[in-house]
């Protein structure tokens, strides 16, 4: 065994976190690809500035607020769904659950190039090739229709109806083509939660 292989073979047997901290080798392989919905991918000219330090427990966090909850929605955080994705989602693939009279404080954010918009709608809204404005007072970000690229822009509003609504982008076309992800009202729910593809809904993350 040569020198340079038997140091390959030592690095194997090192938790991930301490490998993750040495410089990457140019002959090694590529990493292993990523299940969708697990981490935030630097393709496609994205700035990760804009999302950088956030991890999947800011996607819902307790406000310091009573019965106020703050939801982070990225925009193409990675490829799933040609980065037609919040979150690393699409196509109704994530569900937010807010508790009936909360109050919803949204940041989005949208890393890439690309154009794309968060809107507040009607599940039954999605089939349209223009999406309708926002079904709650203030739930969209400003010309949802025209989008945002390269952007971080914050909106809330009060979820006073019970119902299936979705989180979706209204540039023309996307919707329909699943970039949206699910946001249900709920008059049963006592705290809110978000369940992420086929995984248990979780409970938001304390307040910071
Ligand atoms: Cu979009």
């Amino acid at each position: 065994m040569t020198f340079r292989s038997a140091l390959a073979c030592s690095a194997l047997l090192l938790p991930l976190s301490l490998r993750a901290a040495e410089p990457a080798d140019p002959a090694a392989p590529p990493p292993a690809h990523e299940h969708h919905g697990d981490a935030a991918t630097a393709s496609a000219g994205r700035k990760m500035e804009l999302i950088e330090g956030l991890t999947a427990a800011d996607f819902l966090r307790l406000s310091a607020k009573p019965k106020t909850v703050e939801l982070v929605v990225i925009a193409v955080y990675n490829d799933e769904n040609y980065g037609m994705n919040f979150n690393g989602y699409a196509k109704g693939n994530a569900t937010y659950t807010i508790p009936l009279g909360w109050e919803v404080e949204v940041t989005y954010i949208n890393p890439s190039p690309v154009p794309h918009s968060l809107v507040v709608i009607e599940k039954d809204s999605l089939k349209k090739l223009q999406v309708p404005e926002p079904y709650f007072k203030g739930g969209a970000v400003p010309d949802h229709l025209k989008g945002l690229a390269y952007a971080k822009s914050n909106f809330h509003f009060l979820a006073d109806e019970a119902g299936d609504y979705a989180l979706a982008c209204g540039f023309p076309a996307h919707a329909l083509n699943g970039h949206w992800i699910a946001l249900e009202v709920s008059a049963e729910a006592k705290a809110p939660s978000l369940k992420l593809g086929a995984a248990e809904a979780k409970p938001a993350s304390p307040a910071k």
